[in-house]
């Protein structure tokens, strides 16, 4: 459904997470400014907006770039309460911010009170091969473990950073469109199939 009841475009809120200096702020800033900022300033909590055509439909998305550093954990909840998607960032040159992905992939599902919710794993910092510590094997394996796919990135020479946010949208919409009443999903087909039993 790309149009709400008052024939407006769809919102889609996304949430950002991840450990402190994974790149979470420069993959936003580079996805809604086009450019690359070098120094690090930890965020408290920023947010964004974007409208653009996915797939042919129209969206507009509401980013919020959020905390990576532990003093500013007690936020997470609420944010996770109103995110309807998540990309959940990691750098392949942090292994310890990959292991923390575990912890906020349970904390999201929990705050759902889900099984599975839309979300994207990233790693980031792909241009600093030299660096890596987490294969992209390893990366897979989690990726599979979770149910969520992967995708690596660079913010610092732009690979993937459009589309780790069109690929969230794209896996919330299909999420919706799951989660939506049977008898709204499609009514072109007529009459569904009655039911009979023989006795
Ligand atoms: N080489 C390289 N450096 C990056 C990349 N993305 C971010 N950085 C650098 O990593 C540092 C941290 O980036 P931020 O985007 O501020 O990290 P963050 O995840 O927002 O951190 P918090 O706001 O504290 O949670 C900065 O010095 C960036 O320049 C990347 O793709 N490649
Ligand atoms: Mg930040």
């Amino acid at each position: 459904m790309s149009k709400n009841n008052q024939g407006n475009v769809q919102t889609f809120k996304l949430v950002v997470v991840g450990s402190g200096g994974v790149g979470k702020s420069c993959i936003t800033i580079q996805f809604i400014q086009s450019y690359f900022c070098s120094d690090y300033d930890p965020t408290i909590e920023d947010s964004y907006t974007k409208r653009l055509v996915i797939d042919d439909v129209p969206a507009k998305l509401d980013i919020l770039d959020t905390a990576g550093q532990e003093e500013f954990s007690a936020m997470r909840e609420q944010y996770m309460r109103s995110g309807e998607g998540f990309l959940l960032v990691f750098s392949v040159t942090d292994y310890a911010s990959f292991e923390e992905i575990y912890k906020f992939h349970r904390q999201i599902l929990r705050v759902k009170d889900r099984d599975e919710f839309p979300m994207l794993m990233v790693g980031n910092k792909s241009d600093l091969e030299a660096q890596r510590v987490v294969s992209i094997d390893k990366a897979q394996e989690l990726s599979r473990q979770l149910k969520i796919p992967y995708l690596e990135c660079s913010a610092k020479v732009r690979i993937n950073v459009d589309q780790a946010f069109t690929e969230l949208v794209r896996i919330v919409r299909r999420f919706q469109e799951s989660e939506r009443p049977l008898n709204f999903k499609d009514n072109s087909k007529g009459n569904k199939k009655k039911l009979c039993c023989v006795l």
